[in-house]
C-alpha cells in the first residue's frame, strides 16, 4: 500500500510511522509514506496556505489553490488512483469496519486540515470522503491522520507476525479483549488465575471467551446490541 500524507505539518508523521507496527510495516516493505507539505504548493509569495473567512468570524481558512495543487501533484506521483480522505469532524465516522475497508485500497491519499477549516470548495471540488475519528475537536487532522494510518497498516497482510487476527471468530473480534498476565504468578498479593497456568487449552480458550463476554457486557453493552443486529440481518 501506498500512503501519502499532505499536511502543513510533515515532521510530526516521521517519529509515529517509523515506530512500532507503523515502522515495521514500511520496513518489511508493506506500506510506504510519503509526506507532502501543503506549503510548498502554494503560489502565494510567502506561500501563505490559509485566509480570513468571508464573512467575518474568528480563526483562518485553508486556502483552494494550495490545496488542489498540492493533490494534483500528488495524485500523479503514482499511477494507482487510491481514495481521497479529508480530515475533519463532520466526516463520516472511522471505526474498525472502516479501517477494513480502506486496508483493501492500494493507496490512501490523506489530507489534513488546519485553521479554522476548509475553503468549501475543497470538500466539493476534490473527489474526497470526508473522515472523522469521533465527536471531539481537534486542532488540526494529523493526529487523526496517524490513527487511520496506524489502524488501517495493522491489518495489511503480512504486518503483524502472528496472524491471529485472522483465526480469531467474527465474534470475538467484536468483544472487548479479555485480561492478559505474565510472570510473576504472583505480584503484590494479586494472582494470576489459576486456569491460565494450567496448560490445559481447551479451559483457557473457554475461560478467555466468557471474560470478553463479562467485560464487554459490563463496559460496552453497545457493542453486543450491535452484533445482535449484525446476526439478525444476515
Ligand atoms: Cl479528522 N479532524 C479534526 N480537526 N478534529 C477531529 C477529527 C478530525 N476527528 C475528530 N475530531
Amino acid at each position: 500500500m501506498r500512503v501519502d500524507v499532505l499536511t502543513l505539518f510533515p515532521e510530526v508523521f516521521e517519529p509515529a510511522l517509523q515506530s512500532s507496527i507503523p515502522g515495521i510495516a514500511a520496513r518489511k516493505g508493506i506500506v510506504s509514506y510519503h509526506l507532502h507539505n501543503i506549503r510548498d504548493y502554494s503560489l502565494e509569495k510567502h506561500h501563505k496556505v490559509d485566509d480570513r473567512p468571508y464573512g467575518g468570524g474568528p480563526g483562518m481558512v485553508l486556502r483552494c489553490e494550495p490545496a488542489f495543487r498540492a493533490y494534483e501533484a500528488v495524485r500523479a506521483m503514482d499511477e494507482r488512483p487510491g481514495r481521497l480522505l479529508l480530515l475533519t469532524p463532520q466526516g463520516r465516522r472511522f471505526e474498525q469496519a472502516v479501517a477494513r475497508e480502506f486496508a483493501s485500497s492500494p493507496r490512501l491519499i490523506l489530507l489534513c486540515g488546519h485553521y479554522e477549516g476548509f475553503d468549501e470548495r475543497i470538500r466539493v471540488g476534490l473527489p474526497a470522503e470526508e473522515v472523522s475519528i469521533g465527536d471531539y475537536v481537534l486542532s488540526g487532522g494529523e493526529i487523526a491522520a496517524m490513527v487511520i494510518i496506524d489502524a488501517v497498516v495493522r491489518l495489511l497482510p503480512g504486518v503483524l507476525g502472528h496472524e491471529e487476527s485472522a483465526q480469531k471468530d467474527s465474534f470475538s473480534e467484536a468483544l472487548l479483549e479479555h485480561p492478559q498476565y505474565t510472570r510473576p504468578p504472583e505480584f503484590r498479593g494479586m494472582a494470576v488465575p489459576e486456569v491460565l497456568l494450567s496448560g490445559n487449552h481447551g479451559r483457557i480458550e473457554d475461560w478467555r471467551k466468557a471474560q470478553a463476554a463479562l467485560r464487554t457486557q459490563d463496559r460496552r453493552v453497545d457493542l453486543l446490541t450491535c452484533l445482535d443486529e449484525k446476526q439478525e440481518n444476515g
